[in-house]
């Protein structure tokens, strides 16, 4: 159903001709919009059954583009309308307040055309002067246009995870404060965060607001009104908190949780039912009346389908295997028994093997792997044979001193040039774990840096391939690898792909996992931890493993010891 697309479209078109300064044909594609938003047939099926024009506030001309749009996808008239605009509507209409109404005012008072032009008028104090804008306004303009600047660039979720939670923590101090959800990307643990979108539910908005706006941590606030906020943190990143009623809190939730492309379609599977879904909860089109608000697993059932976990609300095909009931049961934060990848000082990590596995044990993890770094890398440190031996000496008597928790000794070594180890089997078949990894050679083509890593694959004594695809999310693009190959390979050998849950890596990602998961390729949720408090990052790896619709089985180290070393090759 494309209703919603041809609305947006006929919105458009209204914003261009408020340019045009056309009121008349404003006010008509606004209303043909709305009446097309809130159609409950298929736009497509009116078209085709030629009866367009009998819907009301439809005339020849606006049924003249639907047509065009439906029939081709594009429609010229919005093309040459953007052709004749002089200014950057797009552009313009991403600064936070402004809308079509205040574009035309700029061009036409201070020939404002494009955010370049509004920033020079704004610092020139020009904007301040005109009627209906202000010196708030102008103030605000200036700090949204410095905010989207700085935030082009998105926040790996590892950060952002963090500072959400803060704030809700802070939030539920508040007497006045009922429940607090996470909500937008944040709680979908997508890998890269552009805001964090928070949920409150109290009698007393106000006061929320307010205790919100001023938590030690602010920066700035960019917007308070009644019942929304929004403020920049110190770390850089903006939250928006929205306040509402408790018994609306599912459909809120679920609103602001998203994505967008996932609540497009639940709504129109609400019309489809007679129904009508919005952030105020699911009413009935005929009565007018709620049917379901206050928590998400009411609506989802009342839409005919089966809860939807948040991490795989992205319009993947989630919804009809939802209605279907044919979810998988993904795996859980708290399924994990043990970590596989770390490393201390013994290489490039900052803590010792002890306080590694005193902090593991904390977390509630049974072992843990030892991964120091191998061979002539250029970390710093890296372990030769000689070294190996006394690590092991040193992870016995750890062993010996501490109870609830295992170590096993590993390494992390390094795939050479040619798709050889850098350190000799005899060394690495005495351990209990070798992860391999490509460390150099970043740049080569795709069908080397594949050989390379099959051949790895291929030795029996590695049993794990780390953070498979190499990339920094905000620093380095993955080498160029051909994944459908190495899955292959790690299903024939056995070989186990890491989730690896470092936060500028998150590698594999979640599209990877759910290929792997789909070739039926085992994974390991592992940390690569560099001191203790890395230790935490396990749950973006499992945030990325549920985004991969990954099950609990799907992973080795949701096992207990013995059942996980049984699942690696060679057993
Ligand atoms: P982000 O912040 O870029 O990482 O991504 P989100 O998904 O957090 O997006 P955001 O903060 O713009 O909005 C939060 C959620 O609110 C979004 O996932 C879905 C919902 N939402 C926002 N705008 C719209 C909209 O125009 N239509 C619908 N249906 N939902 C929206
Ligand atoms: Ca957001
Ligand atoms: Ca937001
Ligand atoms: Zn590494």
């Amino acid at each position: 159903m494309k209703n919603i697309e041809v609305a947006e479209l006929l919105n458009e078109i209204a914003d261009y001709l408020e340019f045009a300064d056309d009121t008349y044909r404003v006010r008509a594609y606004r209303k043909a919009a709305l009446v097309i938003e809130g159609l409950s047939e298929d736009i497509g099926q009116v078209w085709k059954d030629g009866k367009l024009e009998e819907l009301p506030g439809i005339g020849e001309g606006i049924a003249k583009k639907i047509d065009e749009f439906l029939k081709t996808g594009k429609l010229e008239y919005i093309d040459d309308l953007k052709k004749k605009t002089p200014v950057d509507m797009e552009g313009l209409g991403k600064i936070e307040g402004i809308g079509p109404k205040t574009i035309l005012k700029l061009y036409r008072e201070l020939k404002v055309k494009d955010v370049k032009g509004l920033e020079k008028a704004a610092k020139q104090g020009k904007i301040q002067k005109l009627e209906g804008l202000g010196p708030v306004a102008e103030r605000n303009i200036l700090k949204s246009i410095e905010f989207a600047r700085k935030t082009k660039e998105r926040v790996p979720l590892g950060f952002a995870l963090g500072s959400a939670e803060e704030v809700a923590t802070f939030l539920k101090k508040l007497k006045d404060v009922e429940r607090v959800g996470i909500a937008g990307s944040t709680r979908r643990m997508k890998e890269t965060i552009g805001d964090i979108d928070i949920l409150a539910t109290s009698k007393n908005p106000e006061k929320v607001i307010d205790f919100f706006a001023k938590m030690p941590n602010v920066a700035d606030v960019l917007a308070k009104g009644a019942t929304k906020s929004s403020i920049r943190l110190r770390e850089g990143i903006q939250v928006d908190l929205r306040v509402l009623d408790d018994n609306i809190f599912g459909a809120a939730l679920l609103y602001f949780t998203g994505n967008k492309e996932h609540n497009i379609i639940l709504r129109r599977i609400a019309i489809e039912k007679g129904l009508k879904l919005s952030e105020y909860g699911l009413f009935s089109n005929k009565t007018n009346k709620v049917v379901a608000g206050r928590t998400e697993e009411e609506v989802y059932k009342k839409l005919g389908m089966d809860y939807i976990e948040p991490e795989m609300r992205e319009d993947e095909g989630e919804i009809e295997m939802a209605q279907h009931h044919m979810l998988p049961k993904l795996i859980g934060y708290n399924d994990i028994k043990g970590d596989l990848q770390m490393h201390t000082k013994w290489s490039d990590g900052n803590n010792t093997i002890e306080e590694m596995a005193i902090a593991a044990k904390k977390l509630g993890h049974e072992y843990i792997c030892i991964t120091d770094h191998t061979g002539k890398l250029a970390i710093a440190n890296a372990l030769d044979e000689k070294r190996i031996n006394e690590q092991r000496k040193e992870i016995d008597k750890v062993n010996k001193k501490l109870s609830g928790i295992r170590i096993l000794q590993g390494v992390e070594v390094n795939i050479k040039d040619d798709g050889a180890l850098d350190m000799p089997d005899k060394v690495l078949k005495e351990l209990d774990i070798v992860v391999a990894s490509i460390h150099s050679g970043f740049k080569n083509p795709k069908e080397k840096i594949t050989k390379r890593m099959v051949k790895a694959m291929e030795n029996k004594n590695v049993d794990i391939i780390a953070h498979p695809t190499g990339r920094l999310i905000t620093k380095r693009e993955s080498y160029d690898i051909d994944l459908d190959a190495v899955f292959d390979a790690a299903k024939k050998t056995g070989t186990i792909m890491e989730i690896n849950s470092y936060p500028e890596r998150m590698d594999l990602r979640d599209i990877h996992v759910r290929a792997a998961v789909k070739a039926g390729v085992k994974l390991v949720i592992s940390t690569d931890a560099h001191n203790t408090d890395q230790l935490h990052f396990i749950k973006l790896g499992i945030g990325t493993a549920r985004r991969g619709w990954a099950a609990k089985n799907d992973v080795i180290n949701t096992r207990r010891l013995k059942e996980m070393m049984n699942l690696l090759k060679g057993r």
